[in-house]
């Protein structure tokens, strides 16, 4: 068949891959050869356009241009091999399955390879092909041997019989868009290539095809068991474990046996114990490593070794900003390291088996792993599921395929705990035929699929994005949480539950994760779950002047694409953690820490170590001065243990003066292969005294009345305007209550999908409009100011202003009573709604300067060192803090509200010249944020690199932010983390600083 032929027919073909049966991936195979590096490449927009016969041996292909193996052919080009694509479940070509548009990129590649004369004696000789998307048509020497399919899968195909000594040439075809497309429909970027490695394995004849190695532990004894299944096995064949002296050998299949194991120590996310284990014959010898370790469902708790296992866990792309899901191992370790220096345990491989060897770096460092398949046909549900390839027969064989292959790849891991069928792929037969075949393939791991709701194939009950009386209610058995069938509640009541995702971490957010990990802590039946996602998906881009940027959806001229919403990380596409980061560390600890006034209470989450490895510490300042410190003299605290321990010792005055705090650190103890001794594991704090916020002071002299007003150093214009601190301009000032909405605020009504009910249940895509479309409703963002009274009263200026958008009746009227208190300009501002509406919260209640941009540095005491909203505010301790201006904003590839600073008491704003003393007074005591843009030019600007040049350093002073949420995919904010318009009072001071 032609080239030509055989593409149109692979196009839409529905059959799994070719290939041998699929195997154990091995680090070192002893025969390879490595075919990554420049391959010879031509592009064609489609298949009309492509080279006929270009897979023939002797093709001249001198005029080819070259591509690197691995990598994705739209990246890092000028367009020439056209650009990226982002969807997220909307297909970018027509829901005409199986077949594909004729704009259909077509990357033609070639290299040659020189095959060692000694592989001429081995039993067999393949071609591997680790990632091709979507798939790859392979000649060698001008001969078909094969189709590669299921991009995130691997495939070995049989070329003994093509392959000769001495030069050969492979040829592969790859087409961006196959059939294969409907089922690879995650959300992510379309990037197609050869994007993981191309190898020629020789395989003996007489070798060990396969091994599946099972190292059970039994957690009421302490021993062992290693059960070794082999596969093509030429005996005899002798199993070596040097570290427990064992060296076993078995003549024949029928003598091997399981091996019983004295003592051996349990591996755990916590203590990833691995034991080198060889298997050898006459023809080969084969390195690989085992963990002792039992899964095991029992009633609804999911059990490793007996305890059951508590998922802190991150969703996880394959990514990389300039090399898309290329792999690179030195970035994955980065990543995960910084994983656990976050306290993340656990690990979903959305949507698809990552590289091969990341699951060795999480076997080595310790995650408990969801390794799921390479399936999502998420774009039916947009057709009401209508010929949904998970229940259509003709897809059977290929998704039973693609779950084999994952589990025949990673079933040597101990870190994978189970096994996921896919994701977002609706319902059907097939998806229990997958979960059949992975029962069948690998009894020993449960098995997982969000989308099977009544769990009736899967041993999990699974949910997304479920509000948190879900959780409750799911595990009460109470029906609303259960559709689409109630009927089914009992199953569900009676398995273990876990949120594959949760906390969508799309800008600023997500809140409420303390609240989660609240939940998860209270039912037995659940078993935590996974943050989406891990990273931002940003494709390092620059404009045309040269600015570089993090692009998303729609920066490449995509006709459809879903914008913004695959920079959803806890970390930046750069790899710098956002913000959320630092809450989910203090939510995710391993050890909790509750420090009261009575006592601290310390409870230890770990899976199977007791606390021995860290130490604790306890400061105590007053004022954000140390006063003293010490070590905290904790027991041991065994694994699922609590203990409550008296304060130090302090003296009396601990209680009664003002701002008196004891912290508490727990902090390692010994260096860890991610961090070293000394790193902070977790911090919590008490106050001691119980004195109420201060409120600022008498007048301590007249103010000076005139055209311009001086109250101290402050002058201000005959309206209330702020014009100078202390000789200072000062550009702009009043009170602000809007807010550059937060990706939470202003998605989330998923507007044109109609997914009915299933919506509203699952919580995602909540109906009605964002808090965002409800405050600009208002015109929240256009408040315009009317002086309605200034002037002097006793020793104040007084000013009563209103805060209404045009035609508009509700906003708010602000009285601004200025004084002077020695040095200082004081303010108390009272703010009172007007007409107040029952169905639109307030974003912020705040009063903005705008500061010269000079000013460089903030000292301040009260909450940090990083931000908090009222639903994120678990990493925020009162202290001193201190940072670059710079620093406190977080660059959000769309910008929007950022950097606020709860509980301020103090704050110093200092340039080369000057520096800007600020107090903060309650009742409604204000926290900060210093910004380069003000709330208006962020909401303006969909980039970073889109923002105006920065007029200056805008302070805000907000008594009040409305809370985070995850309604950008999840629920909105909790009701209790709503700010509802209402009266409100703060003060300040502003001085020079000494
Ligand atoms: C859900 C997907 O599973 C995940 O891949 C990602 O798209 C996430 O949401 C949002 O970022 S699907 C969603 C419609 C619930």
């Amino acid at each position: 068949m032609s080239l030509h032929d055989l593409t149109v027919q692979s196009l839409v073909d529905v059959a799994p891959g070719d290939g041998v049966r699929p195997r154990a991936w091995r680090r070192r195979e002893q025969w390879r050869l490595d075919l990554t590096g420049t391959w010879r490449f031509h592009y064609a927009t489609g298949l009309a356009e492509a080279p006929d016969a270009c897979d023939a041996a002797d093709f001249d292909d001198d005029g080819w241009d070259t591509q690197e193996v691995p990598g994705h052919w739209v990246l890092g080009g000028d367009g020439r091999y056209g650009r990226p694509i982002y969807t997220n479940i909307q297909l970018p070509i027509p829901m005409s399955p199986p077949t594909v548009p004729d704009a259909n990129g077509i990357g033609d590649y070639r290299r040659d390879f020189e095959l060692p004369s000694e592989w001429s004696s081995l039993g067999a000789i393949r071609l591997r092909f680790d990632g091709v998307e979507s798939i790859g048509i392979v000649a060698v020497n001008g001969r078909h041997v094969g189709v590669v399919r299921g991009s995130r899968l691997a495939t070995e195909l049989d070329v003994t019989d093509v392959v000769r000594p001495g030069r050969n040439v492979v040829h592969v075809r790859v087409a961006q868009w196959s059939a294969q497309t409907y089922v690879e429909d995650q959300d992510q970027w379309w990037l197609p290539g050869i994007f993981r490695e191309v190898t020629l394995v020789g395989r003996p004849a007489e070798g060990i095809e396969d091994y599946h190695l099972l190292a059970d532990f039994h957690h009421t004894t302490g021993r062992g068991t290693l059960t070794v299944q082999l596969r093509d096995a030429t005996f005899p064949v002798t199993v070596e474990i040097p570290e427990l002296g064992i060296k076993q050998s078995w003549g024949a299949a029928d003598d091997v046996a399981p091996i019983p194991l004295d003592a051996v120590t349990p591996w755990s996310p916590e203590r990833p114990r691995l034991y080198q284990v060889r298997l050898s014959n006459d023809a080969e010898s084969i390195e690989s490593r085992i963990g002792f370790r039992t899964v095991r469902i029992d009633g609804h708790r999911w059990l490793v070794n007996g305890r059951q296992v508590r998922i802190a866990g991150v969703n996880r792309h394959e990514y990389d900003p300039d090399r898309g899901r290329v792999f690179d191992e030195d970035a994955a370790r980065e990543g995960l390291l910084l994983m656990k220096r976050h306290n993340i345990n656990a690990i979903r491989t959305s949507h698809y088996p990552p590289h091969p060897r990341l699951l060795e770096l999480t076997d080595e460092l310790g995650f408990w792993v969801m390794d799921e398949c390479d399936l999502e046909t998420h774009a039916f549900e947009l057709h009401g599921w209508e010929n949904n390839p998970s229940d259509d027969s003709a897809w059977r064989t290929s998704l039973v395929d693609r779950m084999r292959r994952t589990i025949e790849r990673d079933k040597n891991h101990p870190s994978v705990i189970c096994w996921s069928l896919g994701n977002e792929s609706g319902t059907g037969a097939n998806l229990a035929a997958m979960a059949e075949e992975a029962r069948t393939l690998d009894p020993s791991r449960p098995v997982h699929y969000e989308g099977d709701y009544e769990a009736s194939y899967s041993d999990l009950v699974s949910r997304m994005y479920a509000p948190i009386p879900e959780l409750g209610d799911m595990s009460a058995g109470i029906s609303s949480a259960l559709s689409p069938r109630p009927a089914q509640s009992s199953r569900f009541r009676d398995k273990p539950k876990v949120l594959c995702e949760y906390a969508h971490a799309m800008g600023n957010g997500p809140g409420a994760l303390a609240d989660y990990a609240a939940e998860f802590d209270r039912f037995e039946d659940w078993h935590g779950g996974f943050i989406w996602e891990w990273r931002d998906h940003g494709i390092r881009t620059t404009t045309p002047d040269g600015t570089e940027f993090f692009a998303y959806g729609g920066d490449f001229g995509e006709v459809a694409h879903d914008g913004s919403f695959v920079m959803d990380g806890l970390v930046h596409s750069d790899g710098r953690p956002s913000p959320a980061l630092a809450e989910v560390k203090q939510v995710f600890s391993p050890v909790t820490v509750t420090a009261m006034r009575d006592g601290i209470v310390l409870r230890n989450r770990r899976h199977d170590t007791d606390t021995s490895d860290y130490r604790f510490s306890w400061v105590w300042e007053v004022d954000g001065e140390r006063r003293s410190d010490g070590d905290l003299d904790v027991p041991t605290i065994d694994a699922g243990g609590e203990v409550t321990i008296p304060l130090p010792q302090l003296p009396a005055e601990a209680e009664t003066v003002r701002d008196s705090w004891l912290t508490v650190t727990v902090r390692e103890s010994a260096d860890r292969p991610w961090c070293s001794e000394g790193h902070e594991v977790v911090v919590a704090q008490a106050r001691l005294d119980r004195n109420a916020a201060p409120l600022l002071p008498a007048p301590t002299g007249s103010v000076s009345a005139g055209r311009i007003m001086e109250v101290g150093p402050v002058t201000l214009s005959a309206s209330g305007r702020v014009l100078s601190i202390g000789g200072v301009e000062v550009g702009e000032s009043g009170v602000e209550l809007w807010r550059a909405p937060t990706e939470n605020d202003s998605l989330g009504d998923f507007g044109s999908y109609e997914i009915g009910d299933y919506t509203a249940t699952r919580g995602y895509g909540l109906p009605g409009p964002s808090s965002a479309a409800r405050w600009r409703a208002q015109g929240l963002d256009r408040l315009m100011s009317q002086t309605v009274s200034a002037g002097a009263e006793g020793d104040e200026f007084v000013v009563v202003e209103r805060l209404l958008p045009a035609q508009g009746r509700h906003g708010a009227e602000v009285t601004y009573r200025w004084r002077r208190i020695g040095d200082a300009a004081g303010c108390q501002v009272l703010v009172s709604p007007i007409r107040p509406r029952t169905d639109v919260t307030w974003p912020r209640v705040g009063f903005h300067l705008l500061l010269p941009g000079e000013f460089e540095r903030a000292e301040w005491f009260g909450g940090g060192p990083g931000e908090a909203y009222p639903d994120s505010r678990s990493a925020s301790m009162v202290g001193r803090h201190a940072s670059a201006i710079d620093e406190l904003a977080f660059p959000y590839a769309v910008p929007q509200e950022t950097g606020h600073r709860e509980s301020l008491r103090r704050l110093d704003i200092s340039g080369q010249a000057t520096s800007i003393r600020l107090r903060a007074f309650g009742p409604d005591v204000p926290g900060f944020s210093l910004l380069r843009h003000d709330a208006s030019e962020l909401t303006a600007a969909r980039h970073q690199h889109e923002l105006p040049e920065s007029r200056g350093v805008h302070l805000y002073l907000d008594a009040f932010q409305h809370g985070l949420g995850s309604r950008s995919c999840g629920p909105d904010v909790l009701p209790q983390y709503q700010l509802w318009p209402r009266a409100v009072s703060f003060g300040f001071t502003l001085e020079l600083a000494p």
